[in-house]
């Protein structure tokens, strides 16, 4: 970290000696993971820079932002209309939840068999370990998984706390309600921020937010290429920082790393050799700074093309129509994408199997590794019908459960070994 935030953590009400031990994790990890790759992208510097300064230069933008009079508003779930959230003059970030560091804090209030993605929000939160969380005016929960829902409920006893009902169906009568549940939403934030959204800024968010997935599905079809370009590492990190940087300097960023593939790409030039095997991960999010199976998948001999989750194409696939020229045709443009999502919270999601053996396909996969977190009943219910489909189309694949521990690392580098040797060429 280039200069001394202390002063800021303290403000912010960090635990700065806990805060501490996290950074040097952080750094650690990024250290044996990232800065350890070799042939890296000169794009790649950005992505050093975000990080090294993630609790940093970003919090203190942010700071600034509010001391301007800026609302900061925190999600954990891209079913979250950002839109709204800018265009009502806010900034929205995505808050992480991938890493281990608050989890006996969160067991002191949860069920030790809930997903590490929910105890790792609420151990940020009740160890006082994330700025981000800490900036936060209003943090904006939804009824996804029941894990979820009920975690938001306690989380709201340290601070403000929205809860956006999802429906669970994708019927006629599941629209009506998620329309609700986004005009709620828009009324929320424009009581918040104390601005009122107009069409102007309306569409102006839609097409800031349509940049940044653009520039994101670029990265993707740029994968596709033999050798492909990119290491799924620093594809994963890319998606990452996605939810946390200003969204327009991370489209211009992500614009130049995308030259910089293009003309690789051009040259045949590859980060792995061509023969490399190539796997597409399949999901549950990978929220940052949860790089242990890509980093056991790559250290093994070989390379990811795709994240087939909510940090990967399931946040990216869809964009926005910027055909609604009023407020109202621009909320059901809103509406209509959003419902695109194909969570396995929703019932049926045969769609998301049909994405999945698509996007397999498309990308020339040997194989795919579907990654559960333990505890986690929609994806590893779920995994069963993704496995059938792609077996049905002679895709091998691997079902992982894991959680952000490091106790089973030995045992999952063996796996996947073991898979990656299965896999012809
Ligand atoms: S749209 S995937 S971000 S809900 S891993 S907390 S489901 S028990 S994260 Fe998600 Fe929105 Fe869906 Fe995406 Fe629950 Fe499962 Fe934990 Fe999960």
């Amino acid at each position: 970290m280039g200069s001394d935030y202390t002063q800021m953590w303290e403000e912010l009400g960090l635990d700065l000696e806990a805060h501490d031990a996290l950074l040097k994790v952080l750094g650690k990890f990024y250290g044996d993971i990232y800065l350890s790759q070799k042939g890296r992208l000169r794009g790649a510097e950005y992505l050093d820079f975000v990080l090294s300064e993630v609790h940093g230069l970003r919090i203190k933008e942010l700071q600034e932002a509010k001391a301007r009079g800026k609302k900061v508003v925190g999600t954990f779930c891209i079913f979250v209309p950002e839109e709204l959230i800018w265009a009502a003059g806010g900034i929205c970030v995505g808050l992480c939840a991938g890493a281990d560091i608050g989890r006996e804090a969160a067991e002191r209030v949860l069920p030790r068999n809930t997903c590490a993605l929910i105890k790792s929000f609420m151990g940020f939160k009740l160890a006082r370990l994330c700025p981000f969380f800490e900036s936060c005016d209003l943090v904006i929960g939804e009824t996804t998984c029941d894990g979820k829902k009920k975690a938001y409920e306690l989380l709201g006893e340290f601070g403000p706390v929205y809860v956006m009902e999802i429906p669970q169906m994708k019927e006629a009568r599941d629209r009506i309600l998620w329309k609700e549940e986004v005009l709620r939403l828009k009324d929320r934030v424009q009581e918040l921020t104390g601005n009122k959204i107009t069409a102007d800024s309306l569409s102006d968010a839609i097409r800031m937010l349509n940049a940044r997935r653009r520039v994101l599905q670029r990265l993707d079809s740029l994968r596709k290429a033999i050798p492909t370009p990119i290491s799924g590492r620093d594809a994963l990190l890319v998606n990452q920082i996605s939810f946390y940087d200003d969204p327009q300097r991370f489209t211009q960023k992500i614009g130049e790393l995308c030259d910089e593939l293009e003309g690789r790409v051009a040259r045949g030039e590859g980060v792995v050799p061509e023969d490399t095997r190539r796997i597409m991960l399949s999901g549950c999010p990978m929220a940052v700074p949860n790089w242990k199976l890509p980093y056991i998948v790559e250290s093994s001999g070989a390379v990811i093309v795709g994240e087939e989750s909510c940090i990967g194409v399931r946040n990216t696939r869809d964009l926005v129509s910027e055909k609604g020229k009023n407020m109202e045709g621009m909320i059901e443009s809103i509406v209509d994408r959003y419902m695109k999502i194909d969570c396995a919270c929703f019932t049926p999601n045969n769609e998301r199997i049909e994405n999945v053996v698509k996007m397999a396909k498309d990308l020339k996969v040997d194989g795919v590794i579907h990654y559960s977190l333990q505890f986690c009943d929609p994806y590893t219910i779920e995994a069963f019908k993704v496995e059938r489909a792609l077996e049905k189309e002679g895709i091998p694949v691997l079902k992982i459960e894991t959680d952000y521990s490091m106790e089973d690392v030995e045992i999952l580098k063996n796996r996947v070994e073991a898979f990656i040797g299965t896999l012809g060429k």
